[in-house]
């Protein structure tokens, strides 16, 4: 299926009225207020979200899973679905793969495919949790940090076969994430496990191309329960630290223990320079992979506050990160959940714009508390919803893609064309 332009401009040409009277008192204010609408506007178009090619089918639970209908069976439709959400937002131009769920057949073939529907390719993904049918080594133990040498060296080779794969689609980065860990005290020994991590980290860092960056991702727990090989941020970035330039931490907003500050954890990666890139996503309790914005949209604004803290221009903390979500969604159509993540973290980027950086720095620095929560309080509750509609409306997207979305039957229509039963791949 597709969407095509004429859909947009006719859905669009209903919304303007009314978008372009919120729009001119939204703008007035903000004229008012010494900020300047047209660069925001600008921002938030050029800001682009990687949909991760294993969100797009019903996620389950270790209880069950219940599919939606209408998933994409293969890496084609699975692109096919990234290029609708990419034509109703115009914000989620690149896709992030993982393999070997999602092996390339024809590489040529895929980013051609991916061409037509202004797709890039963000990072790929290698995947040394799980078993593959035909594998030599079990990871039953571990992966990269594994005891024995030869099943270390399996988990580099596939690594470094990602690694390949990316570079044919002209990804320019690898993500690790690693199971590794231990499930009772007394099995692992911490220091020969991290040690050993570090050492597969390096012999995978060789062989990246020049141009490339490592994400090494973090998690406190699960599927091990007693530790992980790489728990927290400050493991990560120790790694990183001793793999090389190019190796950075990344933030998977649902990998912490709860209440943990991430805001101060990304201004710190920050400004030591090793901030690599985020897996969006929200949560309650733990890893819980919803819909991102949905459970602590201001904790996300806080994270966008220490993003743009610096003076430089937010053009270049774009294109220096990897944006990507990482959801699950076990009863929500997976594309309007996509949909409204997008516009989750579009909203806390746009807030993060307004806030009024002078007046923030001056409380700062005379200790005005009050003042310096004012701040940041005017910026969160600004409805910015009119600014993001207008940058939609300038790159050709939806004036809102959910209800667009809705209105052309899309799920039902991808039902009529791949069957109830079709399963998406991914966890
Ligand atoms: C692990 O929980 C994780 O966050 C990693 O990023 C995996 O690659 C992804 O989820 C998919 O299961
Ligand atoms: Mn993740």
């Amino acid at each position: 299926m597709q969407i095509h332009a004429e859909q947009i401009e006719e859905h669009n040409k209903k919304a303007l009225p009314d978008h372009r009277d919120a729009l001119a008192s939204m703008a007035s204010r903000l004229e008012a207020q010494k900020t300047d609408p047209e660069r925001i506007i600008r921002q938030l178009s050029r800001f682009q979200i990687a949909i991760p090619s294993w969100a797009l089918g019903a996620g389950g639970t270790r209880f069950g899973r219940f599919p939606m209908g209408g998933e994409p069976g293969s890496l084609e439709q699975k692109i096919e679905d990234v290029g609708l959400l990419h034509a109703l937002n115009r914000s989620s131009g690149a896709i992030s793969l993982h393999i070997p769920w999602d092996i390339p057949k024809d590489t040529a073939a895929i980013k051609y495919l991916a061409d037509e529907y202004n797709l890039a390719f963000d990072a790929v993904n290698s995947n040394t949790f799980q078993d593959q049918p035909g594998q030599e080594y079990s990871y039953k133990y571990g992966s990269l940090s594994h005891t024995d040498p030869a099943v270390r060296k399996q988990a580099v080779d596939h690594n470094v076969e990602v690694i390949r794969y990316g570079e044919a689609l002209g990804s320019k980065a690898l993500t690790v994430w690693l199971a590794d860990g231990s499930n009772f005290p007394g099995q692992q020994n911490f220091r020969k496990a991290l040690d050993r991590t570090r050492q597969s980290l390096e012999s995978i860092y060789a062989e990246m191309p020049s141009d490339w960056k490592m994400l090494i991702e973090y998690k406190p727990y699960e599927p091990n329960f007693y530790s992980t090989v790489i728990p927290d941020w400050g493991t990560s970035l120790l790694l990183a630290g001793k793999v090389g330039d190019r190796a950075t931490t990344l933030v998977d907003l649902g990998h912490h223990l709860p209440n943990t500050n991430i805001e101060q954890i990304v201004a710190t990666l920050m400004m030591e320079g090793k901030l690599g890139g985020f897996h969006f996503n929200d949560s309650k309790y733990g890893d819980d992979d919803l819909t991102t914005g949905s459970i602590d949209p201001f904790q996300l604004f806080l994270i966008f506050t220490e993003l743009l803290e610096e003076d430089h221009a937010p053009e270049e903390v774009f294109s220096r990160i990897s944006w990507m979500i990482d959801a699950s969604h076990n009863v929500k159509d997976p594309l309007e959940d996509l949909l409204q993540s997008v516009e989750g973290i579009k909203t806390a980027l746009a807030q993060a714009l307004l806030i009024d950086r002078e007046a923030l720095n001056e409380a700062r620095a005379v200790n005005d508390v009050t003042m310096a929560q004012q701040v940041l309080q005017d910026a969160f509750r600004t409805d910015v919803r009119p600014l993001l509609r207008e940058s939609r409306i300038r790159s050709g997207a939806a004036a809102d893609p959910l209800r667009l979305y809705r209105k052309l039957e899309v799920r039902k229509k991808l039902i009529s064309e791949r069957g109830e039963d079709s399963v998406a791949t991914g966890l």
